[in-house]
């Protein structure tokens, strides 16, 4: 069997549930890291991908690849949304997502909930692209517990709210239970829309099952699991599922709009968003 040099620098994210492991050359030590309460979080330099940021030995992104995540966890549900105005994002501590968020010109806050200051702290210095809009004043960067933040919010507050978050261990544990979804349902108006990342559609397909089935019994009409490629996780292919609160059907996107939008994209377009509702025959027979 083939082995990987052994003085040469690997990282490797080994992943249990799919018994498989993804390794990256690398161009020297780790960059850094941070112990928190919370979790262990590592940044290393790439050969190849540029840097990649790591939580508990998972990887979360890479500089490389990190815009497929980003453009589908948020386009596709900020063009469902006839005029997106207030956005939550509960995670997404490294700012890709809310960078996304603020592109669209109908947004007038979106507020970030991040239970760990330091993957903001460490995502400023190595992937500071990621976090050139966080002075935008739209923008509102909070460090707290995004459960009893969601349990706080008014009702009927917010139009779109993302959960881009570490796989559903540890912190995030709470964010795939049933009690979260129903606090979004409360939190959103009538037309709006939660998003949430939901693991590899290969791998994961009873947890997404069970977002789902949280999602529909919190009282979302239309939903559905977008997937996209996404090399840097396991199995390299990745989900972000999309529920909307009211009669309307996601099939009905603003087409027009994103077909003209004001910003460029390097994944998303309306012809993906069109392609990935219609969910792959293999996904549709595994949920039902
Ligand atoms: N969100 C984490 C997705 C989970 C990756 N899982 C894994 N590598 N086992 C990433 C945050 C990007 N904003």
């Amino acid at each position: 069997m083939p082995m990987l040099p052994e003085h040469d620098l690997w990282f490797s994210e080994i992943h249990e549930p799919s018994g498989t492991a993804q390794s990256w050359y690398l161009t020297a030590q780790r960059l850094d890291e941070r112990r928190t309460p919370f979790q262990h979080i590592e940044i290393f330099a790439t050969r190849t991908y540029g840097r990649l940021m790591s939580i508990d030995g998972c990887v979360m992104l890479t500089t490389r690849d990190n815009f497929l995540y980003h453009e589908m966890m948020t386009h596709p549900a900020l063009f469902s949304h006839h005029n997106p105005q207030h956005a939550v994002i509960i995670g997404g501590g490294d700012c890709g997502t809310l960078k996304e968020v603020l592109r669209h010109k109908s947004i007038q806050s979106a507020v970030q909930i991040d239970i760990d200051e330091q993957v903001t702290r460490l995502a400023e210095l190595y992937f500071p692209e990621l976090c050139e809009s966080n002075g935008d004043p739209r923008a509102q960067l909070l460090f707290e517990d995004g459960l009893a933040w969601i349990k706080g919010a008014d009702d009927a507050s917010a139009d779109i709210i993302i959960i881009d978050s570490t796989d559903p261990v540890g912190p995030a544990e709470g964010l795939f239970g049933p009690g979260f979804v129903e606090q979004c349902f409360r939190v959103l108006r009538d037309g709006g829309l939660m998003v949430q990342q939901s693991e590899s559609p290969l791998v994961h397909q009873q947890l997404i099952k069970g977002i789902r089935g949280n999602m529909i019994a919190a009282g979302f009409a239309d939903l559905r699991t977008l997937g996209f490629p996404q090399p840097c996780y396991p199995s390299g292919w990745w989900s972000a599922t999309l529920a909307m609160k009211g009669e309307r059907s996601l099939d009905e996107f603003r087409y027009t709009d994103a077909r003209n939008k004001s910003f460029t994209t390097l994944y998303y377009t309306p012809e993906v968003h069109q392609g990935t509702l219609r969910e792959p025959p293999f996904l549709v027979k595994a949920l039902t």
